[in-house]
């Protein structure tokens, strides 16, 4: 971690220059040697980072890789952030990855990134696709609460998402129960809450956020892209992953107090008013069963409340909802 640090010291100090900058200021400034500072530099530049070197002049930025570097991301994330963040070119997923962490005792904010993942996960074994220019990410959250409030965070999860990707992109956003972030009702976003706990107190909760961002629908498999949407196709446009990535995650660590405190309540109000179903006719699948009926409300533990056809209400804390004509 303090190679880290260093490295992205001297990256700071070579973006911040008007022009080129010498190794022995580098060395100066920082307190290394020379002899390391080139060693940084190469690893920068094996990362992808394009820094000329000439000799009797020094050292001069050009361009940083298009990728979710934590020193990429650092520059996006406020100064208190807790975090470590660990970086995989690939993995199978972020999910597993930061459990690995945090069973080994990763703190609050710990964030596991990727550009793709070979085994992305969706809810009850389904599979996620992660192909490269998406923003697939992991946060360590351990909130000091009993397991009943955890499905808190799924509200909470879902309204940050959406806010931050419209933030971003200037698109408008909606939730389809309980946490799929839909663009012109195709999915653009999905989140996977994972969650260790001794007796009925929290362990750590992991939210798994995968956005299909500086991605066409195209390099996803057919079948997905039926229901599938991604920024760029939906706006035509780059949007900055790392920004996005940073004000997400920051968000869900730093306003992580509010959902259980008083100010919950102002989250299940967005939510509810970014609804993409309240109101509407759906059809839900529920413990093998199928369901059909109006959408009412959700519950302060984001359990959705159906006036079913036959005349019943009904509660469901999980389940698969889609839109039916009618
Ligand atoms: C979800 O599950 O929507 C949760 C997805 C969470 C993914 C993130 S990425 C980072 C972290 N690491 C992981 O391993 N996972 C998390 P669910 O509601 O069950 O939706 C899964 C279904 O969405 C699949 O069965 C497909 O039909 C569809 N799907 C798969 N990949 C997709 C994509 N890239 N975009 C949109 N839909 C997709």
């Amino acid at each position: 971690m303090r190679f880290e640090k260093k490295k992205e010291e001297i990256l700071a100090v070579l973006r911040s220059a008007a022009g080129r900058v010498s190794g022995e200021e580098i060395s100066a400034r920082l307190g290394v040697s020379r002899a390391a500072v080139w060693k940084y530099i190469k690893n920068l530049r094996d990362e992808g980072y394009r820094i000329e070197a000439a000799t009797s002049q020094g050292y001069k930025f050009v361009r940083a890789p298009d990728l979710l570097l934590p020193s990429e991301l650092r520059p996006f994330l406020p100064v208190n952030f807790p975090s470590k963040i660990y970086w995989d070119r690939s993995t199978g997923s972020t999910n597993d990855e930061a459990k690995k962490l945090a069973q080994a005792g990763a703190s609050l904010g710990t964030l596991v990134v990727a550009e793709t993942q070979s085994g992305g996960r969706g809810r009850r074994g389904r599979g996620w696709e992660s192909p490269p220019g998406g923003v697939w990410f992991s946060v360590i959250l351990r909130p000091d609460v009993d397991v009943p409030l955890v499905s808190r965070i799924s509200v909470f999860s879902a309204v940050v998402a959406a806010e931050e990707i419209t933030a971003e992109s200037g698109l408008s956003t909606t939730i389809k129960w309980p946490n799929d972030i839909l663009i012109d009702g195709k999915k653009v976003c999905g989140i996977l809450i994972e969650l260790a706990a001794e007796l009925e107190q929290v362990s750590y909760i992991i939210v798994g956020i995968g956005i299909n961002a500086n991605l066409r629908a195209t390099q996803l498999s057919p079948d997905v892209r039926r229901t599938a949407t991604t920024l760029l196709d939906a706006s035509g446009k780059k949007i900055n992953r790392q920004r996005l990535l940073a004000k997400i995650a920051s968000r869900l660590v730093l306003e992580l107090p509010d959902v259980f405190g008083d100010n919950y309540t102002d989250y299940l109000k967005r939510w509810r008013e970014l609804s993409f179903i309240l109101g509407r006719r759906v059809k839900i699948e529920a413990g093998g069963r199928v369901f059909t009926g109006k959408a009412l409300d959700i519950q302060e533990s984001g359990a959705l409340i159906v006036a079913l056809d036959s005349g019943e209400e009904r509660v469901f804390e999980s389940g698969d909802v889609s839109l039916r004509a009618g």
